[in-house]
């Protein structure tokens, strides 16, 4: 018995601060649902913005296994999923920056890192953008006039190659939603 409370105890601790962050609006913070080619819903996220940029966690499932790039794109549409999302847009990109982490005059406010879908389709990822924000304060905002949203492609992102590193298709998108 003894043991058991002491576990209870812990799992009390670590879930208060990540519940009280949200709840308390300590930094702007929006949300993400991610739809595939058929409309389907095949994951979420959230965004959460810091002093140097945006935080963004997501889950996926219901993905194809493999590298993935994702990138910000500029509009926030997802309407269009059998035409493989072009509403929204090219990257966030306000500075008009050459796409790729390892492009000499890269990267773009919209670039991210490439995240990994396991074989059953799922995969949960974090990642940090310090060109990015939600108010503007910090590179790009998200949620300027035309909104945002996150975009998954097919293959991983080469860092390198113009428009958006040989990524290939646009398999699933989310609306960067605000509040
Ligand atoms: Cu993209």
């Amino acid at each position: 018995m003894k043991i058991r409370h002491v576990v209870l105890i812990g799992l009390t601790a670590v879930a208060f601060p990540l519940a009280s962050m949200a709840d308390e609006g300590m930094s702007p913070a929006a949300s993400v649902e991610f739809v595939d080619n058929e409309g389907e819903v095949v994951g979420q996220g959230s965004i959460e913005q810091g002093t140097a940029g945006v935080l963004i966690n997501f889950s996926i499932d219901g993905l194809d296994e493999g590298w993935k790039a994702i990138h910000i794109h500029s509009v926030g549409t997802c309407d269009d999923p059998e035409e493989g999302f072009q509403a929204s847009g090219g990257h966030l990109n306000p500075d008009d920056s050459k796409h790729g982490y390892l492009n000499p005059e890269g990267p773009d406010a919209g670039d991210l890192p490439n995240f990994y879908v396991h074989g059953d389709g799922t995969a949960m990822v974090e990642m940090f953008n310090e060109r990015a924000s939600l108010d503007g304060s910090v590179g790009g905002n998200m949620l300027d006039d035309d909104g945002s949203a996150l975009v998954i492609h097919e293959n991983p992102d080469d860092h390198m190659t113009q428009p958006i590193g040989g990524a290939g298709a646009r398999v699933a998108c989310g609306v960067v939603q605000g509040g």
